[in-house]
């Protein structure tokens, strides 16, 4: 469908003169949107778990993720409170290299992000599998600071931002959706940013 890859929908917007979503402002700025104040992260003591509906559940510490192979992604960045950021680069461990570690079950159909600090939201499994999601913990050749998820973070390019889990520490595979932190409190539980998927249709 159109817009449904980013590749072939940056080449439509071109021709329609479009730049970004509709309801959009584009900001070349990079906002801090945090609910709360940012966890205190160590390395030493930091790990990132795969649970749930897995055959066997995995744990990494951070020089085992830091070992994964890396990606650089260019992508669009798009908050519901409507401001864009449409050039970063990201470089990280792709989701699909991650998922690659388990052997989901098959009923798997859906993600639980789960974040230090408690902030949460769920993904349908095949869109974190798409070749353009990642975790990261570089933008734009620096490494991602403290305020924008570091170390490490989700980054959904195809949906609005609050699906990109800041401090991100687990991924729990789940058969069938449920609500995440904002998804509970109204935000749509889709979150596609060219169908202004910004308020709940399901709540
Ligand atoms: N853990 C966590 N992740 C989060 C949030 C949060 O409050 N906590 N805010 C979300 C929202 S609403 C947005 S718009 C983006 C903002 O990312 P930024 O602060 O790097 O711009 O992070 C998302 N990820
Ligand atoms: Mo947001």
């Amino acid at each position: 469908m159109l817009f449904k890859r980013l590749t072939g929908a940056k080449q439509i917007k071109k021709q329609e003169g479009v730049v970004a979503p509709p309801g959009q402002f584009v900001t070349e700025k990079w906002p801090v949107m945090t609910f709360d104040a940012p966890p205190r992260i160590e390395l030493e003591t930091w790990r990132f778990d795969i649970f749930g509906l897995v055959n066997q559940e995995k744990s990494l510490n951070w020089e085992e993720f830091m070992s994964l192979p890396k990606v650089t992604i260019d992508s669009e960045f798009h908050c519901v409170t409507q401001w864009s950021r449409l050039e970063n680069t990201w470089e990280g461990v792709s989701f699909s290299e991650v998922m690659g570690l388990v052997d989901p079950k098959p009923e798997a159909s859906h993600v639980m992000m789960h974040c230090f600090g408690g902030y949460t939201t769920n993904l349908a499994l095949d869109v974190l599998l798409d070749d353009d999601v990642l975790f990261a913990y570089n933008h734009d050749g620096a490494p991602l600071d403290r305020d924008h998820g570091g170390p490490l973070r989700l980054v959904v390019p195809k949906k609005y931002a609050w699906k990109s889990a800041k401090w991100v520490n687990g991924i729990e595979l789940m058969d069938r959706d449920r609500p995440g932190f904002w998804e509970q409190r109204g935000y749509h539980m889709e979150a596609d940013p060219w169908k202004e998927e910004r308020f709940g249709s399901f709540w």
